[in-house]
Parts: structure tokens; sequence; C-alpha cells
């Protein structure tokens, strides 16, 4: 099925009359009040005792026995999972908390049996049914368009529907997502714990030897049973994070590691608002790779920081003292009110017979820092004012956005200007970008990101500063998007359409 610019405005209709259709609200899901998780005002610690052995997310199944082909099924349910004691109504994908791991290589063709079956909820604050869902795989180079990549796609209560993606011209060595992208319904979705990577495999084998973990971090409150509700627009404003910081579905997950091994860690922020700045206690960190693939060589730095939806793959060394040690998140200053806190999100403990592991001195020599003369220039100015976002001016509604007209085969430099006093995650479909520059926030961010030629699809867009990114138009035409990915604001508006026609 190819949908068209015409379909979305179809779609756009539907959606409009199936919310004005005025459905019963039956079960509401969430109930009770609740404030933000702490941290407002100060900086606060969130030190929990050593928790359960780390445990990587489960594997999906593939369903398939052909070579280059991968078959899952994923359905959208509401299932009882233990939150750090608590048996808790968290919204999951095949009963898991993360969800499975999809497992794919380059070149794969992967399907995707999709079923909603959540149950009818009624509608949220922002008027949207709460149990509209669909699918987003983050960080695929794939299709916009038809049953591949689809945004614009909705499913009620029941339906069903079968994905399909051409892993063809996907980069390999890459951790992506799966996470619904319905307007108005995605962070709440998202909070209750719909989410999960998808992890194409290398094609080099550099890093095949090191022991390889993957590590979701994901933030939730919950209200009773059930994950906090949204009850305000300024829980929109702020973006919601959570008192409860896991690691896999762990509160501080203790992690074992041989004196001297290395070990590579692909690291997935899963939360909705939440900035980690990641810090392993007397350890350098060696940043090997970012969402769109490995890096030419290994960056070592002393902290990254990493906002809502951004990757990171770094190599950990032993060489310390055999004892534990704290993986933690450093207090960071996003805006809005909180100096952020100090959070131990993983015990590290040496334990073992010593190996003698080497940080290798290049990763992928394939990995290149673009010099190329853009073909044009976009400007987008990021606001937030009267419990909406906008881009350009714009607050994003199905009627009317602010949209980018790109040519497949071109190169564009998109300078995103922010001009709130909070961060934002800046995220674009379809197509990774490299950073040009970046003016304010944290300089380390910054000067990593303009050094290193790292492949991205979220960049910080500092509070009140700015990103210029050189974004590559590529292999697949149609309607994408690119938006906040704090999600609270990509569902009041902080969103545009990305319209990629073909070669010009
Ligand atoms: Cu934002």
């Amino acid at each position: 099925m190819e949908l068209t610019r015409r379909d979305f405005v179809k779609y756009s209709i539907a959606a409009a009359t199936y919310l004005t259709a005025g459905r019963s609200a039956v079960g509401q899901m969430m109930g009770g009040g609740g404030m933000m998780g702490g941290g407002m005002g100060g900086s606060t610690t969130i030190d929990p005792p050593a928790g359960a052995a780390f445990k990587d997310p489960v594997v999906m199944p593939n369903l398939s026995t052909m070579h280059g082909s991968v078959e899952v099924n994923v359905e959208a349910k509401i299932s009882q999972i233990n939150i750090n004691g608590t048996i808790a109504d968290i919204l999951t994908y095949n009963d898991c908390y993360p969800a499975p791991t999809i497992k794919v290589n380059k070149g794969d063709n992967l399907k995707v049996h999709f079923k909603n079956s959540l149950p009818m909820m009624g509608t949220n604050i922002l008027g949207q049914h709460r149990e509209m869902t669909n699918l987003h795989t983050h960080g695929l180079h794939v299709s916009p368009s038809g049953n591949s990549d689809n945004s614009m796609l909705m499913f009620m209560s029941g339906d069903t529907f079968d994905y399909e993606f051409d892993l063809m011209n996907q980069y390999p060595s890459t951790l992506n997502i799966y996470h619904p992208h319905v307007h108005k319904t995605v962070a709440e979705q998202y909070w209750g714990g719909m989410t999960g990577a998808i992890v194409v495999e290398d094609d080099i084998d550099i890093l095949k030897g090191y022991e390889t973990h993957l590590l979701i971090l994901k933030d939730i409150a919950l209200s009773g049973t059930e994950p906090e509700p949204y009850t305000s627009t300024m829980e929109y404003m702020h973006g919601k994070e959570g008192n409860t910081v896991m690691v896999n579905g762990i509160v501080n997950p203790v992690l074992g590691i041989k004196p001297g091994q290395v070990q590579r860690w692909r690291i997935l922020n899963a939360s909705n608002a939440r900035f980690y700045k990641l810090s392993l206690e007397n350890h350098t960190m060696y940043v090997v790779g970012t969402e769109g693939g490995l890096l030419d060589k290994p960056y070592p730095v002393p902290y990254i920081l990493l906002s809502p939806g951004e990757r990171v793959e770094v190599l950990v060394k032993a060489s310390q003292a055999t004892r534990n040690y704290k993986f933690l998140s450093l207090p960071y200053n996003r805006g809005c009110g909180s100096m952020g806190q100090k959070i131990t999100l993983m015990t590290l403990s040496y334990k073992g017979s010593r190996v003698n592991d080497v940080i290798p001195s290049t990763i992928d020599p394939r990995a290149k820092r673009l010099n190329i003369t853009p073909d044009k220039t976009e400007r987008l100015v990021l606001s937030m004012g009267q419990g909406k976002g906008y881009i350009n001016g714009i607050t994003f509604t199905m009627e009317n956005y602010f949209s980018i007209q790109s040519h497949l085969g071109t190169y564009e430099v998109w300078e995103i200007v922010n001009e709130s006093g909070m961060d934002h995650p800046f995220h674009q479909h379809v197509n990774a970008c490299q950073v040009l520059s970046i003016t304010g926030g944290d300089s380390s961010y910054a000067s990593l990101y303009m050094k290193a030629p790292a492949w991205k699809d979220v960049v910080i867009v500092p509070k009140m500063g700015s990103v210029k990114i050189l974004v590559p138009v590529m292999d697949y035409d149609g309607m994408a998007m690119f938006h906040c990915h704090i999600l609270e604001h990509e569902d009041i508006g902080m969103m545009g359409i990305w319209d990629i026609m073909g070669e010009m």
C-alpha cells in the first residue's frame, strides 16, 4: 500500500472523525494524581542499594527460517510487570519490559505482524484516544511510506497490520528503537512502557570478540499500580521524569566484569524527558558508535550526555582495583527548573580471573566526516508557550504544520535554533545526519560531535543555543517527520513534516 499526500489528508480526516465520534471512555486506565519525579529546584541523589543481576533484554524470536528474512510478532498490550517490587499494569510489547530486542542484519527483509491489543481507554487530556497506536522504527534508514516506517498510520483497539521494512540500505552496527508514533499519544504510551530495541549487527569483525550488552535506560513513576497519568499541560511542557530509574527494567542491576576485561555497551536513552550524564566511577569510557553506526576510532570521555532518543556505544575496560564501581548519571540542568539528579544506574562488579583485553586503536576506517557543499539551507526555530510547542511559529496539527521540501540525492544544512529555556533533543526520521556545529550547552558534547565522524538522528539543541546539521536526503521519498524527542513536546506540537520528493 502506498500512502500518498492525498491519503495523508484522508487519514487526517478519518482521525478527526474518529475523535469526534464520541466513543465512550471505557476503563480509565490511569487514575489519581502525583507530582513529577523529584529534583525540582535543586540537585538530589538517587542511590538505591545494588539490585538483581544485570540482564540483557530478551531477544525477539525470529519466525522465519529463510536467510535474509526476519519475521516477528509485535503485540501492544497491557501486562503485569514487576517494577521495583510493585506488580504494575504496564503498556508492553509482547508482555516484556523493556520490549524484546529485534536483531537484524543490513540487507534483511524485516516483517512485523503488528497487533494492537490495548483495550479502549478513553481520551487523554490532549483529546486523543489513548489506545490509538502504530509502530515507528526510529533510526532505521527505510521508506517512510506504505507499510514501512509510516508514522501516518493509526490503529484502533483490535486492529492488526503487517509492516515490512527493506533493510537494503540500512546502516550496520546500529541500535534503533521501535515505539508508537501517533500524535498526542506518543508520550503516554512510551512513558507507560512501549519501547524496544532493534539491533542491526556489525558487518565488520573488530568488536565481535568483546562481551556485549544492551542497556536500555528508562524511568517511570507509578500511581498505585499504574504508570502515573498525565493530568496537566504543565507535565507536557516539562516532560515527565520518574523517580524509579532502571536499566533493562531493573533498579541498579549488578553487572560482572573480569579484571582486565573490555566490554562493549550499547546504550539507549528510552526515557521520555530525562537526560543522562553518564559516567563510570574511576573509569574512562571510549565512545565507539552513535545512532548511525561505528566511529573511526575510540573517543575517550570522562562522561557523556545522552538525551531522550539518543544512543551511544562505548567500550569500558576493567583497569582499576578489584571492587564495585557505580555507573552514574550525574546532575545536569536541562532547563525547566530542575538541576537534575545524581543517580546510581548500575553497579559494575569486578569478579573472576584476570584477562588482558585491549581497547583497539581503530574501529571502522569507513567512518568519515562529510565535506560537502549543501544544496540548500533550512532554518528551524524551536519555541514553547501557551501549553504548546512550535517549529517556526507553527504548532503541529494534522491540518497545519511546518514542512521542509527536499529532493532525493541532495544534501541540506539545517540550522536549528532553540528560543526556549529548555534543551530539546531534535530527531529527524529516515536519514541520519552529521553535526556541523553546536552553540551553547555542554562543551564536551559539542566538541565530540563536532570532531567525530558520527552519524546521528537525535541532537541536543541547547537552551537558547543552536545546532547546524548536515542532512543527506537519500534513497527514500515520502512524508517523514522531524520533532523534539522529549515526546511530550512532540505531542503538543513541536513537530514538522519532511516532504521528501524524487530527484530534481
Ligand atoms: Cu523539546
